[in-house]
């Protein structure tokens, strides 16, 4: 039973996050894995086929291989996984932790049983040292249109692998979920959005440690980063987005049918990326059950992407 109780939801109001430690039957994300670990080797295959890629390293374990072949191709062995700055990898392991019934059972107990999947959801494997695995202090929101500050779109956070200080847990900066979205600036650490110290509202942040089988719940109002780590362990993760049916969204609307033109209030919270219903009562016909029709979704929305909110950020000042 994954449904929370309420002394776990009033944390999560109070703090802004809330971790779980054994969301999942220890079985559960085993699909997943295996789906990455094929992936990386049908890149190696390709790399090592196209003579960029000395050997395979097929020995090394799933938590250890891709840094290995990292460290050899660079970011080219991750185009696949990570995309071109959408989703990227959209498998059939991955469709169904998304909608995996513990998950979706603790989801309901935040935004209510009327679930849509929120576009934005990344695989993340953070290889040590890689200046893109760092992720620097900002609020999802400050990614979202303004118009869905007020909403949640609960961010469910979950390592493949333990995720603790030494293998590049995340940083949370408790309570401040609750004023706003601060400001953030363009082209920071990594190519991120990121909001500088002195805008932060205070300096008490905390790490969150994981485990494998548990989940981080975040809002997008939460402000929290990514540091560097260097331990000899690429820390996978996955972080899926969903937001009650009630909150802006595009589901069930193809890219090639946006329009600039509609109010802004009723436009997606992040057009460039499909929405999809993952539960309802309501429009039990409208929730995505197929891999197959999710998967497509996805790739149309890869090959052509409606244009980003605007929210008027600007480039971080030059230090000196
Ligand atoms: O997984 C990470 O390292 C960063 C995740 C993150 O910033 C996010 O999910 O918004």
């Amino acid at each position: 039973m994954s449904r929370l109780d309420p002394v776990q939801l009033e944390f999560f109001h109070r703090e802004g996050y809330l971790i779980v430690p054994d969301l999942f039957p220890p079985a559960a994300l085993e699909p997943l894995r295996a789906e990455l670990t094929e992936l990386v080797h049908r890149e190696a295959l390709r790399l090592n086929a196209e003579g960029r890629l000395s050997r395979l390293y097929e020995e090394e374990p799933f938590e250890r291989r891709l840094s290995r072949l990292h460290a050899e191709v660079g970011e080219e062995i991750l185009k696949a996984i990570t995309g071109r700055g959408g989703g990227g990898h959209s498998g059939r392991a991955l469709f169904e932790l998304i909608i995996h019934p513990a998950l979706l059972q603790a989801v309901e107990s935040f935004i209510g049983p009327e679930i849509v999947g929120s576009s934005v959801y990344r695989i993340r494997p953070k290889i040590p040292g890689q200046v893109r695995g760092v992720v620097p202090w900002h609020q999802d929101s400050g990614y979202f249109a303004p118009h869905c500050d007020q909403s949640l779109v609960l961010t469910c956070w979950i390592p493949l692998v333990d995720a603790t200080v030494e293998t590049g847990c995340l940083q949370v900066l408790p309570r401040a979920h609750r004023q706003g979205v601060f400001r953030h600036h363009t082209h920071g650490p990594g190519g991120y959005l990121v909001i500088l110290d002195p805008d932060l509202p205070a300096q008490n942040w905390l790490d969150v440690p994981v485990p494998t089988g548990g989940c981080l719940f975040l809002t997008n109002c939460t402000p929290h980063r990514s540091l560097p780590h260097h331990a000899d362990v690429v820390r996978w993760s996955l972080d899926a987005r969903y937001q009650s049916a009630e909150v802006p969204n595009n589901a069930g609307q193809l890219p090639e049918d946006f329009d600039p033109a509609i109010p802004v209030l009723k436009q997606a919270c992040y057009p460039p990326e499909a929405d999809f219903v993952v539960q309802s009562a309501l429009h039990p016909a409208k929730v995505v059950r197929r891999w197959e029709d999710f998967d497509q979704l996805r790739q149309r929305y890869e090959k052509l992407r409606p244009p980003s909110p605007q929210r008027g950020w600007v480039p971080a000042p030059a230090t000196p």
